[in-house]
Parts: C-alpha cells; structure tokens; sequence
C-alpha cells in the first residue's frame, strides 16, 4: 500500500503538552496553568510545569525525528510566551525560542508545521472574557501576525487553531477543559470567535499556506429509527458541520442553529464575519481518533450541554484504547471519504491519529492501532481521496490535559522522574513505514 512520494509523513505535539517551563524567558500564565492549578480539575493533581521539558531538550527530540525520517513536524506556538499578557508587548525571547526550534527542523530536514492556537490562551484575555468576547478574535489575528512576521521567512505551512471545538464546548461548556465554564451561551459564542479569530488570522498572514485543524468524526445512528437517525444529526451538526460549514462554505448550518436556539439565537454573528471566517484555505487538518455511535435517550456527553437533550452515546461493542476510545479504523475512512465528497475542493492532511496504550516501550497495541488507521488512509488514498498528509499523535508521551500524565499517547516513551526519552516499537514500526513510503 504506497502512498506515493509527495505524501507528508508526520508526528505531531502541543506546546503545553510537551514545553514545560512555563515561567521562562517571559512567559506568563495561561488559561491551563490557572485550571491545573485548580484543586480537582486534573487527575493526579498533575500540571504542564515540566511536561517533557522539551522547551529544554528541543535538539534531543529534533535528533529524534530526524532519526525516525520525519518529513514535518506539527508543533504549536505558545500565545503566552509570545505575548504574555495576550496583546500588547511583544516578548522577544519567546519568538528566539520558535525561531530556534524552526532553525533546527529545518536543519534535519523536516517541514515545520506550526499551530498558533493549541488551547493555551493568556490568563488576561480570559481575565477580559474569553473566547466568549469578539475581542478575543481581533487579538488572535494581532498574535498570528506576530508570528508570521516572525517566522514567515521560513515557515510555509500554518495552521490557525486546533480543535475549536474543544476550546469552545469542553473549555465553556462542560467545564472539563480550561477556563472550565460552564455556560451554554458562551460555549457557542466562543465557538462563532474562535472561527472568526480563525478567518482574521487568515487574512492576517499573506502568502502563508493557511489550514485549520478540527476534530472530527464518523457519527452513525445506533438504529434505523427516526429518532436515532435525528440523534446522528444533532452531534453530526456540533461536531462536524459547525466547523466545516462556516470555514468551507461560509455559512452555519440551519438545522444546528434551530437545535441550538433554546441556547442563543447567534445574535452575536455581525455582517461580513461568515465571508471573514471563509477565508481561503489551503489544506484542512482532520483529528480522528475514534468514531460516535449515538441513539435518542437520556443525554450524555458534551451535546448535553449545548441543546442537544435527548441524545446518548452507545457501547458500539469494538475494543477500546486505555483512555476509553473505541478503536474503528473504518470510522476514519468513512470520515475521509465524507470529507471529499462534501468539501471537494480542500485537501486534507490527518494532522491527528493515534492512542493512549499502558503498554510502555513494547507497545504492540499502538501499532496495531496505527497500522489499521494507516491502511485506512491508504485505502482513502485509493479511492482518489485528496489526502495529502499523516501526523501521528503524539511524538511524545505528554500531559493529556485532563487526564494529567497518566495517558500515555507517545511514538517516544518519557520518563517523568529522569525526562529520559526512549524510542518505543511504534516508533521502529512508524519509521519503517516512512523509509517504505506506504504499508
Ligand atoms: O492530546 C490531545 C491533543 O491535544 C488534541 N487532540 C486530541 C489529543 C488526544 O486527546
């Protein structure tokens, strides 16, 4: 199974996963320094303090994707350490650092990837409302032409935020994620801000390759019935459409904002931000990890915060990962698939995909994962899907949010006490795959 040779071959991480040092060089809190700090919110009360301290140990990670034959890297740019107060001054040793890490990429030759926005808001700006507010929107663009002023000249490829979705519903929603609200109204607000920050920073980087990186997913009905059917709607809107609309078709999808008017009535949409938000892109970044089956019943999940009452989420019986994912590669195809026939003119990048296993080093259960998604690509790939591009996720073992250090997503395995990197059999499996070019 090839994929032919333009095809991009990737890992990808986020700067409070994986940087550590989150009081260096100028940087400031950010909106997760604040929630870890929160008693309760993080399992095992862990913080991104030191993650794998890869602020520090950046050569040592770069020697080991080139030792993996990694064409790209997708990392993110840390907002507080660029402008540590969200708007403003500009902190110079945070944009050496980027500047340093691009060089070094470059260096091993490696296409860097950079994400502006990977949830790690300036405390301030959350201080001042949040995504919630428009000008949360006006200062991302501000910040992405920082950025792009900066790293431009090396850079190509840049993606505005990742998984919007999840800053809005689990950040304002469900409150499991930073700033850890839970408002309804402001949930779909920030979603609407976030995507207007999305088409603002667009605009705000010329002649950059400009992409977006959302969750998505593969939603079926757990029977035929129109109830079920209407539930596989419903989540289809929130999770998918909502994104997808506004960015590649410039507008919101109606069905999504009549399910949603019990919450608000997007008075908060003003003219001329659908044309903003559907800036021209050039590639979108597609998250999958795991597929949704859903039926009418008592409400669970995210949804249930944000009008979708009635909606559960089924045991679709396929084994799990240790985070409690069902593992469906055919979810993945499915979803790629979908994409090119509904979006035709966006090529896609998997800018995610992969598992949280206990296993360390000998982590069969990640390859077999990894295996079954590749194929899927490749598969996709077969049936003149425009899929230009695979990232695993993660290159590291990092903080999973939430769940602190305790889920383990890592091609690399890290030791938390020493920092000691080790190349886990994923990682052979996944450099092989690359020297090979296809299954
Ligand atoms: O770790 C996260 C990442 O930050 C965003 N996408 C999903 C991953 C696994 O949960």
């Amino acid at each position: 199974m090839s994929f032919g040779p333009g095809f991009l071959w990737g890992a990808a991480t986020s700067s409070y996963q994986i940087e550590g040092a989150v009081a260096v060089d100028g940087r400031l809190p950010s909106i997760w320094d604040t929630f870890c700090a929160t008693p309760g919110k993080i399992d095992g009360g862990d913080t991104g303090a030191v993650a794998a301290d890869h602020y520090h140990r950046y050569p040592e990670d770069v020697a080991i994707m080139r030792s993996l034959g990694l064409g790209a890297y997708r990392f993110s740019v840390a907002w507080p350490r660029v402008q540590p107060l969200g708007s403003g001054a500009v902190e110079q040793r945070g944009l050496d650092f980027y500047r340093r890490l691009v060089d070094t990429v470059l260096d091993n030759g490696i296409q860097p990837w950079p994400t502006l926005y990977h949830w790690d808001l300036p405390q301030p700006l959350e201080d001042a409302g949040g995504w919630p507010e428009r000008d949360t929107a006006l200062r991302f663009a501000e910040y992405a032409q920082i950025v792009h002023e900066a790293l431009g000249d090396r850079v190509t490829h840049w993606t505005t935020l990742n998984e919007p979705w999840c800053s809005a519903f689990l950040g304002y929603a469900t409150g499991r994620h930073a700033p850890g609200r839970q408002d309804p109204a402001a949930s779909v607000r920030a979603a609407h801000h976030l995507l207007l920050g999305h088409g603002l920073a667009a605009r705000a980087m010329p002649g950059a390759s400009v992409g977006i990186t959302l969750n998505l997913t593969h939603v079926t009905p757990g029977t035929r019935s129109a109830a079920d059917q209407d539930a596989a709607r419903r989540i289809d809107g929130l999770q998918n459409r909502l994104f997808l609309d506004p960015v590649l078709l410039a507008e919101y999808p109606s069905d999504v904002v009549e399910d949603l008017a019990r919450v608000t009535d997007f008075g908060f949409v003003q003219e001329d931000d659908l044309k903003t938000i559907a800036a021209p892109l050039d590639f979108l970044g597609v998250n999958y990890y795991s597929p949704m089956l859903v039926g009418h019943g008592t409400s669970t999940g995210p949804s249930a915060y944000v009008g979708s009452e009635h909606v559960t989420h089924l045991d679709g019986g396929r084994a799990r990962t240790s985070i409690g994912w069902e593992i469906d590669a055919r979810g993945l195809l499915d979803l790629l698939l979908r994409l090119d026939s509904d979006y035709p003119a966006i090529p896609l990048h998997v800018t995610e995909n992969g598992a949280a296993f206990d296993d360390e080093v000998h982590d069969a259960a990640r390859i077999a994962y990894l295996d079954g998604h590749v194929r899927a690509c490749a598969e996709a790939v077969a049936r003149g899907v425009r899929l230009r591009g695979y990232f695993a996720w993660s290159l590291l073992d990092n903080f999973e949010w939430s769940y602190g250090y305790a889920q383990r997503f890592g091609l690399v395995h890290v030791d938390y006490q020493t920092l000691e990197r080790t190349i886990k059999d994923s990682a052979h499996w996944y450099a092989a795959v690359i020297r090979r070019g296809g299954l």
